[in-house]
Formats: C-alpha cells, structure tokens, sequence
C-alpha cells in the first residue's frame, strides 16, 4: 500500500479530501483507498501491484468484467474517427434503438453523460408536463447529487453522515417528499393528502444506494397504480437496475410499466452515459420540441456510444442473466453460509448481478430502519480484512456490489475461502 498511500496524501492537496466522489475515499472504513492502475476482466491491480477480486465494477458498469476485448476494439476504433462533434450521429440512434428494442417503455429517450443529469431532467420533464412541483422519493434511496433528491438520500450522503445534503435551498427541499421504502400505505396515505400536487414518484426498483434492498411484491404496482389514480408520473431510476438484473431492467423483471426512466452505468459499459425516456407524450416537452429545456455539449458523445453499444451486445447471449444470477446467488449464498458457520447473522439480497450482505439478525432486510440497525463495525473489520486478502467490496454498507459475467467459479470460491478466514476472525472479537 505504500505507492497509494503516497498517492492519496498527495492527492489530498488536490482534492476535497483526495477523492473525486466521496465514498472512495474510504471515509466509513478507515484506511487508504487502493489506487488502481489496471483492470482486466473480474480483476484490479493496484499501483502495490496488488491484485483484488472486483466487486465494485466501476460501481456498475463493467458487466462484462474490465477491458473486455469487444468493448476496447469499439471506443478504439470511434476514437480513431474523432473525439466528439457536438451533433447527432448514427451511432447515438443505434445505442438509443438497443435500449428501446430492451426496454420498449422508452419510446422516446435523450442521452446525456451521467446518471445524475438523467434524474435530473427527468424530475424537471416530469414537473414541466404536470405543472406540478411536489416529488416523492424514497428513504435511503439515492438518485444522484440532484438538488431535489438530495433528501434522506442513501449513497455517499448517507455514508457520510449527511443525507440532506447543505446547500439545498430549504425552499426546494420542502419540495421533495419521503416515505420508508416498501410501505405502499404510507404512499397511499401521503397521495391522499397531497396527491394533487406530486408531479411524480422516483425510486430505484431495487435500491442499491442503502446497500441492496428489493421491492416487496406489490410495492412497485402499487406505485404504478397510486400515480395513475392521482395523475402523477412514475419515473424508474433504473441507473443501476438497468441491464443489470434481467435483459428488460427491472421494469422487465417486475413486468411494471413506468412512465419515465433514467439510465446509466451499463449503457456506457464504463464511459460517461446516462438517459432518460419513456413516453412520447412526456418526451416531446423537452426542447426542441417543448418547453422543458435540457443540453448537452458531451450528450450522445460517439466514443462513449460506441462504448454503451458494444456492451449491449455482449449481454445477448441467451444465457447471459443466468448465468450472472448463478454467481450472485453462489457469492451471496457462499458468503452468508460461511457467516452462520462463524456465528455471524448475516442477510443477503440478490438479482441478476446485483448484490447486497448485511450483519443483520432480519431474515429479510426491507427498508432502511432495518439497514440502519445493521453492525456498521462488523462490516468495516469485515471489509477490511477482505480487502486485505485481494477481495474489494464497496467501501460502505450503504452500497451494493456486482458481479460480472468474467467472474468465474474460482473466483468466487477464494472469495468465500477468505470471507471464512474474515468471519472467523469477526467471531473472536466478540
Ligand atoms: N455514488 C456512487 C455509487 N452509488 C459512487 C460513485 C463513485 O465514487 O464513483
């Protein structure tokens, strides 16, 4: 660790506090963040030369494990032809058709270079065509560092202690409403009251911001019905979920139709890509064609179409969230056999390649009262012990993991041969 210790305190003269995104800098579980110089397919290498199993996958993106072939050759070969034009191209239309061939939802969509711009705009079509200003989202749930989201937001805010963000003006914070995620009577009791006024739900399907936490059955079509008897708009932030749980997002796997939804992560296989879409009626409020104004000089930028596209077309094998699901589920079940064999209680959540463990005595963890009454201590002797053992897990409870269709059988079992030294070890320090 001694390059990237240097690295980091180095860095900490450049940054706010070294990083450039909060949770990397390791601010929940002590320690100095490892400084990656190489990825390649379920793997990191650090600047120590130190290899790490990969379970953070660029925090989503990387489905098909780091520099897949396919995906390098396709941002080598656009890259060749020039950076960016700040026009429209063919490519930006085939990656657009890719998600709707996917997600039909999504009749029309706009890119733009990041999650947090999708959600963003999104919440400002979703106002703009109601003429409504309310939202609601979820406790714990993370939509970006969007002002009007930043509320009892999970994530980084969370992790660091501060999930009403300062700087949000209280004015628009008053805006943005909360319930407990999963609780369709505190939705219902809250529309009834104020339904006339939400322009819209947000929430992640699967929250991945509170560590994972799935829906209950019924959570997601209750949302959808509540919003249709209120007149409000149901946006599905499908940053995370989308491509990554089954070939349809998880409005594919859940079989609920949202009006809007916000896409990221995977769809640019490891560049800047986010969208938002959904209905054509909605859609056509943005600029040009409407009077929502939403642009961007990097949006539908080519080298990072090329990217989205390439990735995309790895998922088609028929087989491709089998077998993605098969390793989350041999990875959770791994982890949460050898925590009971130490006497640790330990839940754990999982869909397509998405993943979550929690020391946690619940059988089932299912919103954020149960998240936040999870060993926080647990999980950073935990996390560090793996991390010293090659494996890197998300540096906070309040994040969920990946895996990748590079991560192969035998990398699991030695995650789950060092989770036992780990857990053991968690055994004896009480
Ligand atoms: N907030 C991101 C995950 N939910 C982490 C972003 C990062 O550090 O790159």
């Amino acid at each position: 660790m001694q390059r990237s210790q240097q690295l980091f305190t180095d860095a900490k003269g450049l940054f706010p506090g070294g990083v450039n995104s909060p949770v990397r800098a390791f601010g929940k579980v002590g320690g100095t963040p490892p400084y990656f110089k190489r990825g390649q397919g379920p793997y990191l290498f650090d600047e120590d030369g130190q290899r790490y199993i990969d379970y953070v996958g660029s925090w989503g993106p990387m489905i098909l494990g780091h520099a897949h072939p396919a995906v390098i050759a396709a941002v080598k070969s656009a890259a060749e032809s020039g950076l960016s034009f700040g026009a429209p191209t063919e490519i930006e239309s085939m990656l657009a058709q890719a998600i709707r061939d996917a997600l039909p939802s999504m009749e029309l969509m706009r890119m733009v270079s990041s999650g947090t711009e999708a959600t963003m705009s999104a919440i400002r079509l979703a106002r703009g065509f109601t003429n409504r200003e309310k939202i609601l989202k979820f406790e714990g749930c993370y939509h970006g560092h969007v002002d009007s989201l930043l509320v009892k937001a999970g994530s980084g805010a969370l992790t660091f202690g501060e999930p009403d963000s300062a700087g949000v003006p209280a004015a628009l914070a008053s805006l943005t409403l909360t319930v407990p995620f999963n609780d369709l009577d505190a939705v219902r009791d809250l529309f009834a009251a104020e339904g006339d006024h939400i322009a819209a739900i947000i929430v992640e399907p699967i929250a991945g911001n509170m560590g994972m936490v799935c829906p209950i059955d019924g959570f997601l079509q209750g949302l959808r019905d509540t919003c249709d008897r209120h007149g409000s708009l149901l946006i599905f932030d499908e940053v995370m979920t989308g491509f990554r749980v089954h070939p349809g997002s998880a409005q594919g796997l859940f079989e609920v139709r949202p009006d809007l939804t916000t896409l990221g992560k995977v769809i640019g296989g490891g560049l800047p890509v986010g969208a938002f879409g959904g209905r054509a009626d909605i859609m056509r409020c943005i600029a040009p064609l409407g009077p929502v104004y939403q642009a961007g000089t990097l949006s539908g930028n080519p080298i990072a179409m090329a990217s989205g596209l390439a990735t995309l077309e790895g998922l088609k094998n028929p087989n491709f969230y089998h077998e993605l699901e098969a390793t989350a589920e041999h990875l959770t079940s791994g982890l949460k056999a050898s925590a009971q064999a130490a006497g640790i209680a330990m839940a754990t959540n999982h869909r397509g390649g998405m993943f979550g463990f929690f020391f946690s005595d619940a059988e089932l963890v299912t919103d954020f009262t149960a998240v936040m009454a999870c060993d926080g201590d647990r999980f950073n002797q935990f996390f560090q012990d793996m991390l010293s053992a090659g494996i890197y897990f998300a540096p906070s409870p309040f994040e969920c993991g990946f895996v990748s269709a590079a991560h192969s059988k035998t990398d699991i079992a030695q995650t789950i041969d060092a989770a036992e030294i780990a857990f053991d070890a968690l055994a004896k320090t009480r």
